[in-house]
């Protein structure tokens, strides 16, 4: 199998999503001065990661593009919980992908305490033979959840998956107070916009004009 060949679209709909993400932040900065849209990463998945989900979940070579859903992956991290769902709702209503499945880990949260909101689309490539739907998967969570989903995957590489069970129970409560600081700051939401605004005119005007 020729990898580079197969990759090649997944990494053009990884690039895509990105720019076209990280446009709709520079839009509502433009005109709103606040986004819901902190920042965007992506990443098109290991080899070695596909063909280790391949193994653990018996997806056969056939049934890669349909069952690896994460291949082409973008992540969208807000400030505040309701942005996530801004940002869903926004994609939702878009026409240049389909979305195909919807999972809500923010209101319901994973065993594990992980929370994000993630959306699986099929989004249309054009490729040198022709048009090829794609599947992405575009995970939407606040910094906080950011934080602690990022921690916990470390612990699982650190333990191969096998996170020891009062470091599981710490995690849990980790999860637990990621997620009241999540409250607190919508709280007082109103307020760190304010502040926000105020630094970025104070920014701009310490900018030297050419
Ligand atoms: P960290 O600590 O999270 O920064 P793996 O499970 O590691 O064998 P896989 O499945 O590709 O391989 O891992 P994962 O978690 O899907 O992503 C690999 C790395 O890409 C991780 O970084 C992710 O955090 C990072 N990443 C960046 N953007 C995205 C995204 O949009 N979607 C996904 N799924 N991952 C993203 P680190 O440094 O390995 O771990
Ligand atoms: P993996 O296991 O290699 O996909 P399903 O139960 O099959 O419907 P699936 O395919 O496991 O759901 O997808 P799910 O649960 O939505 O998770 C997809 C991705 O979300 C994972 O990709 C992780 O990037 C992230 N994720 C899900 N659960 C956790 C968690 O408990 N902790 C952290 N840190 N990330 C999580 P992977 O890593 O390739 O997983």
């Amino acid at each position: 199998m020729d990898w580079e060949v197969f990759l090649a679209p997944y990494t053009q709909v990884v690039d895509e999503l990105k720019v076209k993400l990280k446009g709709m932040r520079a839009q509502f900065e433009y005109e709103l001065e606040h986004s819901p849209i902190e920042f965007v990463t992506g990443r098109v998945k290991p080899i070695t990661s596909i063909i280790e989900k391949m193994q653990r979940r018996n997806i056969p070579a056939a049934g890669m593009e349909e069952e690896v859903q994460d291949i082409a992956g973008v992540r969208v991290v807000c400030q505040f919980v309701d942005d996530i769902y801004v940002v869903v709702n926004m994609l939702k209503h878009r026409h240049d992908f389909e979305i195909i499945e919807e999972k809500d880990y923010v209101s319901r949260k994973k065993e594990s305490g992980y929370r994000s909101y993630h959306l699986i689309i099929s989004y249309p490539v054009e490729t040198i033979h022709g048009e090829k739907k794609v599947l992405a998967e575009i995970q939407i969570r606040t910094l906080a959840m950011n934080f602690w989903a990022t921690n916990e995957h470390s612990l699982n590489y650190k333990y191969s998956g096998q996170i020891p069970s009062n470091v599981k129970t710490r995690l849990k409560s980790a999860s637990e107070a990621a997620f009241r600081l999540d409250e607190e700051m919508s709280k007082i939401k109103n307020e760190i916009q304010e502040a926000k605004k105020i630094f970025n005119r104070k920014d701009q005007n310490s900018q030297p004009e050419n």
